[in-house]
């Protein structure tokens, strides 16, 4: 398996830490995507990461490509609530996986007009007291233990930092993102995404 992604892209991260987290054997190749190279623009069907190739096929969308992984495996399904696991991930799709990227890409990498900041903010704020809403109850954000849910909805949740967001204000995701980084094989994005250094 080769999947292609980037150091700042927390859908690529979703994937990766799937990969990780169940020890699966892949291959990680860093896109610059200031400057796609042509193989990848000939195998990326919308031109983004990430990008799994797997036998020769080829798996896009982040979410599209972590069903795909655990109907492979069997592994971080949800089991019975299979159903849930979906619903959080279209959650994720619309909610805090647009809101947070978006916020973030706004703030560090392309600037937008105060009320596109101020609607961008928001959002998220909404999305982040939606999440620790739902983790009072709750280890993680299917009963019966870790699932893509979590890997999706998590993701770009390491970088709040970089979004002016403090987590100890939200103490039921600081206490779901800390379970997280416990489990066997998990890895921050910063290390897991960077690009590996070419050999001399
Ligand atoms: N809905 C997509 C979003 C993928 C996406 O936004 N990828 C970004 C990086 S995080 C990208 O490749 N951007 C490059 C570009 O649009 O030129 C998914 O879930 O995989």
């Amino acid at each position: 398996m080769q999947l292609f992604g980037n150091t700042d892209s927390g859908h690529s991260y979703k994937v990766r830490s799937f990969l990780l987290l169940t020890n699966t054997p892949h291959d990680y190749q860093w896109v610059d995507l200031s400057n796609k190279p042509s193989y990848f623009l000939a195998i990326s069907p919308f031109g983004e990461v990430p990008v799994l190739l797997d036998q020769g096929q080829v798996f896009c969308q982040s979410n599209s490509i972590l069903i795909y992984l655990t109907q492979k495996s069997g592994q971080l399904t949800g089991g019975e609530e299979w159903q849930g696991a979906l619903e959080w991930l279209s959650w994720e799709a619309n909610r805090i996986g647009f809101s947070v990227p978006n916020y973030r890409f706004a703030l560090h990498w392309q600037a937008q007009p105060p009320e596109v900041m101020h609607y961008l903010k928001q959002r998220m704020l909404t999305d982040l007291n939606t999440l620790n809403e739902r983790l009072s109850t709750r280890a993680f954000l299917l009963k019966s233990g870790p699932s893509i849910a979590d890997i999706s909805c998590s993701a770009y949740l390491f970088w709040l930092d970089q979004v002016g967001i403090d987590v100890a204000d939200y103490p039921n995701i600081k206490r779901w993102l800390a379970a997280i980084c416990q489990l066997p094989g998990w890895s921050h994005p910063d290390s897991a995404m960077k690009r590996a250094l070419s050999p001399d």
